[in-house]
């Protein structure tokens, strides 16, 4: 088996422990961090599947993610940039209601490596955490919400509509599974982007940069 096949396994089956060094032997073979990332997530997605179909539940699921945050943490340094340019702060959460943190984070980590100063609210952030957030930090340049739930898309709605409300100028960014680009449009929302890699280069454009 590949080293990178050993590392979905690992992530599908929750196997946290051993998953981190997994993942460093798959990148001492050349296997790329990029690679070793889709495989994971491709975990998820039958992990996802499984839950469906009612195979596995939720400690199941929570398993799993607690091994692919694993995994990812071994990315990390590998794939974050030097941020040496800043390109302003950004304010990011999972909006409120919805608990899964795996995809925001990675935006989080391609957002810090194109040059944004992260400002990382956690998950179940409520709308008006957003602004208080601009208000609170420097130079706040882009909000990025994640919702994951199709049941929190609402929560979506209205943390782009609060943030707007108060800073109307203020860029936001959308994107999770469930969210299109035209439910982005409707919400009234900047941007949209389908994954962490897209989300950074549409940032940098929504910025101008
Ligand atoms: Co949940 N869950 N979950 N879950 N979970 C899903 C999302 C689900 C699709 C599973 C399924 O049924 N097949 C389903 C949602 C169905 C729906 O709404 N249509 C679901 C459900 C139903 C639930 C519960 C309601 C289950 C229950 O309790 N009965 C419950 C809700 C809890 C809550 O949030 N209130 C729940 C709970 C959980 C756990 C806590 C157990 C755990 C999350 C742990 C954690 O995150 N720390 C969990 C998990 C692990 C999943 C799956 C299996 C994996 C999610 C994941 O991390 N994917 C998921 C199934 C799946 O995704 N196929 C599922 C990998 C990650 C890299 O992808 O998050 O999509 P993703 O992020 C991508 C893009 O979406 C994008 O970029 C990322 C990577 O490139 N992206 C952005 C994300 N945010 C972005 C923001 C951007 C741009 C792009 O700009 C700002």
């Amino acid at each position: 088996m590949s080293k990178i096949e050993d590392v979905k396994v690992l992530v599908e089956t929750g196997k946290s422990k051993k998953v981190a060094a997994a993942v460093q032997e798959a990148l001492d073979a050349g296997d790329k961090a990029q690679d070793i990332l889709d495989a994971m997530v491709a975990s998820m997605g039958v992990v996802g599947d499984k839950f469906s179909s009612g195979e596995i539940f939720v400690p199941e699921m929570l398993i799993a993610a607690k091994a692919m945050s694993k995994g990812v943490e071994v990315l990390k340094p590998v794939m974050a940039g030097d941020g040496a340019n800043s390109l302003g702060t950004c304010v990011m959460g999972t909006v409120a209601g919805d608990l899964h943190d795996i995809g925001k984070n990675l935006v989080v980590m391609m957002l810090e490596s194109a040059g944004f100063d992260m400002v990382d609210l956690g998950v179940d952030v409520p709308a008006d955490k957003f602004v208080e957030a601009v208000k609170e930090n420097n130079n706040v340049v882009l909000v990025a919400c994640s919702g994951l739930l199709t049941t929190t898309m609402p929560a979506l709605k209205e943390a782009v509509q609060t943030i707007k409300a108060a800073y109307p100028d203020m860029k936001v960014i959308v994107g999770g599974a469930p969210v299109t680009p035209e439910y982005a449009t409707e919400i009234g929302a900047d941007g949209y982007a389908p994954d962490a890699g897209s989300a950074a280069a549409k940032a940098k454009e929504l910025i101008g940069a």
